[in-house]
């Protein structure tokens, strides 16, 4: 098959970059007074302004070329149908079956999937209420008051992403704890003053095979049952959300206490499955409906919309462009709000580990860059950090800026701030400072070159009118699409994760020979010599 890179679509775009390589987005805006107006894109309750990108019209036809080359629609009608396009792993990447409403029907492998999911959401409804209502009563008679989701990876990075991003919706009578890692210390602080009597583990791992979730599980089993003695006292205090009836049964865990998800749900795109429990518990089955609703609006608006209208499709092919014809290395996810700021450790699973890949479909190297590194913190405190190299760094990064009209914590005028923030350094990005306007504020020329901004640094700006549990669902749908669409112009597959297999192995061989201390080493000698320095130490603490 031909790279991506011998595409006409790709040979045009190269070589209007050259065209255009001393094009500057201040001679953009100047030749074009309605620019800022004219490169936007509205869909979900969220509006996308891509005009600070350094693209133009022409640039942006040849970018919607490339997308039909790539069989972009067709693909997206491939996801739809429930067909196998996780290839590699030979499983449908159906995620958005999980928020198909009633009437719509996903079929794979012959069967309708839909009642399953409506089924699994209404058994969480009910099992939310019981325990949001006290209903649901711990071992010895007491209402639940803490939960604690064990999980790590998909399992573990969208249920505490939504449950900070939508806590201005949670109870606050109930305490939400999440542990991932195999390092003790994030259980014993998880745990740290809640009362076993009173608290609920959710065990949320797919496969149920997962080292640092089964450790984990276990830690809380038996910090449950040191305190209140009795194995029965499990099926109060223990639920899991997995695919692995099997695995569940074996820990323990009373396979009526389980909800399922399916093989289809790739763990990075599954927090509005029943891995969602943790958030659903925090903020009811109706927000979690209404979230559900936000990303069905948005998959509707991406399966529907022309490609240039088209929010996902866009987002997706400016980075396509930053990535691969600008030479743009990271994108940096930039909320200007405090509930998301687990956003980007979100997104970077879900970019990274979705479309940093090296081969294509049949195993070929690929020809051009696959996923920039994706980061970010929320503003204004990035600000006050790394934004120094954003705006004067030898290196590029994509921004996007992410906001709210409305703050759910209004604070005098800090709001109109933070919105002041957010658009100040969208447009210093952008427009930058010369060397002529540095001087003519009367700064000594010795320090003009340091006050110069170079600007025309590409950013994105996403507005929606508040952080609602719709414009949550609607968000993060935008990103796995732009994720998807990424991937189909890399020709890659955006659903396997085989990177993640060699260090878990050499983990497994290095477990015993850490604990007995007379095996024999057969590593490279920095291995090995790691390996001995590591042995006296953990024997002598
Ligand atoms: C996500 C990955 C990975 C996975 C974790 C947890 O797409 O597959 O992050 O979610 O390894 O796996 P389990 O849910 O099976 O424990």
């Amino acid at each position: 098959m031909r790279g991506r890179t011998e595409l006409p679509a790709w040979k045009a775009l190269a070589a209007h970059r050259d065209a255009v390589a001393d094009a500057n987005l201040r001679d953009l805006f100047a030749r074009d007074s309605h620019r800022g107006e004219r490169l936007t894109a509205e869909a979900a309750g969220w509006y996308l302004d891509y005009s600070k990108n350094r693209i133009d019209d022409e640039g942006l036809r040849l970018l919607l070329a490339l997308a039909g080359e790539c069989k972009v629609r067709e693909r997206i009608e491939a996801m739809w149908r429930g067909d196998k396009i996780n290839l590699t792993e030979h499983r449908a990447a159906l995620h958005v079956a999980l928020r198909a409403q009633t009437g719509e029907s996903f079929v794979v492998d012959g069967v309708d999937v839909v009642p399953e999911v409506h089924a699994t959401l209404a058994r969480m409804a009910e099992f939310s209420e019981r325990v949001r209502s006290g209903e649901w009563k711990g071992h010895s008679g007491k209402p639940i008051r803490a939960v604690v989701n064990i999980g790590i990876g998909g399992s573990d990075l969208g249920p505490v992403m939504a449950y900070e991003a939508l806590r201005h919706y949670s109870r606050r009578d109930i305490a939400f704890r999440f542990v991932s890692n195999v390092d003790g210390t994030d259980f014993y602080e998880a745990v740290r003053n809640l009362d076993p009597a009173q608290t609920l583990f959710i065990v949320c791992s797919k496969t149920f095979t997962t080292q640092e979730t089964l450790a984990n599980a276990h830690a809380a089993r038996a910090w449950l049952l040191q305190s209140l003695g009795d194995e029965a006292a499990v099926t109060k205090h223990f639920v899991a959300v997995s695919t692995n009836v099997a695995e569940v049964a074996k820990f323990g865990i009373d396979p009526a206490n389980m909800f399922g998800f399916w093989d289809w749900v790739g763990g990075r795109y599954s927090m509005d499955s029943a891995i969602g429990l943790s958030t659903m518990l925090a903020i009811g089955a109706d927000h979690f409906r209404a979230m559900l609703d936000g990303f069905h609006a948005m998959d509707a608006h991406f399966r529907r919309t022309p490609f240039a209208q088209n929010l996902p499709v866009l987002h997706a092919l400016l980075s396509v462009w930053n990535t691969n014809f600008l030479g743009t290395e990271s994108v940096a996810i930039l909320p200007y709000d405090q509930y998301l700021k687990r956003f980007p450790a979100y997104l970077q699973q879900l970019a990274m580990e979705s479309n940093g890949k090296q081969v294509t479909f049949d195993g070929a190297r690929v020809d051009c860059a696959t996923s920039p590194i994706w980061w970010g913190e929320p503003g204004t405190n990035g600000q006050h950090s790394f934004y120094q190299l954003l705006h004067q760094g030898t290196r590029r990064v994509a921004c996007d800026f992410i906001g709210f009209h409305q703050s759910l914590n209004p604070l005098g005028d800090q709001h109109t701030v933070l919105l002041a923030n957010l658009i100040a350094q969208a447009q210093a990005l952008a427009f930058g400072k010369t060397a002529d306007e540095v001087r003519a504020e009367g700064t000594p020329e010795a320090l003009v070159p340091h006050r110069v901004f170079d600007g025309n640094r590409s950013s994105n700006v996403l507005f929606a009118e508040r952080l609602t549990p719709h414009a949550l669902g609607a968000l993060v749908a935008l990103y796995e699409h732009s994720v998807f669409v990424q991937s189909v112009i890399w020709n890659i597959d955006a659903f396997d994760q085989w990177g993640v297999e060699l260090g878990k192995q050499l983990a497994a061989r290095i477990v015993p020979e850490l604990q007995n201390t007379d095996a024999g080493l057969k590593h490279d000698s920095s291995t090995n010599a790691l390996i001995r320095r590591l042995r006296p130490r953990r024997d002598g603490i």
